[in-house]
């Protein structure tokens, strides 16, 4: 057992909203634990932008896990993986389990839809994997964990695809009932009316997660009070990276030197402690110290 599959479980079966913040580094999801968030979505988005690629399985699942390994090693808050539809079929999921546990990421969550997927929110095929199959590798997922801690979400796409919501409380109870620790519910409309039809109707047990990045207006406040158990800010890091990088950037074009952003990008003293460069030094000054004294030994 580690303490952030622990620390992820108790999160969302706890009585407060758990709210992840969307990461595709560790220096922001080092970012995201400084903010306060009680834990970080490695976000198959963010990853996929970070290296200007579509989010439509174009990665693999090694080059995914690498990147979800770098942030969870860098902070203390649990990580949960975005790891798509599971990138295949079962033996790839038990693989991808067994895979991100021993990276230390609290959890995984795959999606209803079919490999290869393509981003919710980009027109394009959205199909469904049939549900038997879908939760068949939910249950797989569950039974090549060793740390019984490790999550497990079952992310439901109906109202992606556009089945609607009987579809979705079909899927919930079956997945429930393959052992999903947890239900994301996504919708792409411009309020949460969905997720909330959802989450009113969905008579189960397990905390349910959402995703309001169409529904900005819902604060954590009115989603908690609805009963949803988590809430994922799934790419707005990324976004405000791009906007600071590119107004910079073409302002220091425009102005022919440097001098107009300083006031206004970290300083590299702030980058020196995100990448903690003390304790290197602290370190080196320990080595320097123990070089003397085994030199004098000798
Ligand atoms: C992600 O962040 O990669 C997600 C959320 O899966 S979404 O982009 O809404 O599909
Ligand atoms: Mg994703």
């Amino acid at each position: 057992m580690s303490a952030k599959t622990h620390a992820l479980r108790n999160a969302l079966t706890g009585s407060t909203i758990t709210r992840f913040m969307g990461a595709h580094s560790a220096l922001s999801a080092k970012l995201a634990e400084e903010a306060g968030f009680e834990a970080v979505w490695a976000s198959g988005l963010e990853i996929s932008a970070a290296r200007a690629l579509p989010d439509a399985n174009i990665l693999s699942m090694a080059e995914c896990l690498e990147a979800a390994a770098e942030i969870a090693a860098a902070v203390g808050i649990p990580v949960l993986a975005d790891c798509d539809s599971g990138f295949g079929g079962v033996g790839n999921v038990a693989h991808m389990v067994r895979s991100y546990e021993s990276r230390g990421l609290a959890g995984v969550c795959i999606e209803d839809k079919q490999f290869p997927k393509m981003n919710s929110f980009v027109a394009g095929n959205q199909d469904l994997a049939p549900i038997g199959d879908f939760a068949a590798k939910i249950t797989a997922a569950k039974e090549a964990r060793t740390d019984e801690n490790f999550v497990v979400v079952a992310r439901i796409e109906a109202f992606i695809s556009g089945v609607g919501l009987d579809e979705a409380l079909r899927r919930a109870t079956v997945y429930e009932a393959a052992g999903a620790d947890a239900l994301l519910i996504h919708s792409k409309i411009g309020s949460p009316e969905e997720v909330y039809s959802f989450r009113e109707a969905y008579r189960g047990e397990l905390p349910v997660i959402v995703v309001p990045t169409t529904y900005p207006q819902v604060t954590a406040e009115e989603l908690a009070e609805h009963g949803f158990g988590g809430v994922i800010y799934a790419n707005q890091g990324l976004r405000a990276s791009i906007t600071a990088m590119r107004t910079v950037l073409s302002q220091i074009g425009g102005d022919g030197s440097t001098y107009g952003v300083e006031g206004s990008i970290a300083s590299l003293k702030d980058i020196f402690a995100l990448q903690n460069v003390d304790d290197l030094l602290a370190r080196q000054q320990r080595h320097d110290e123990l070089t003397a004294t085994y030199d004098a030994l000798a």
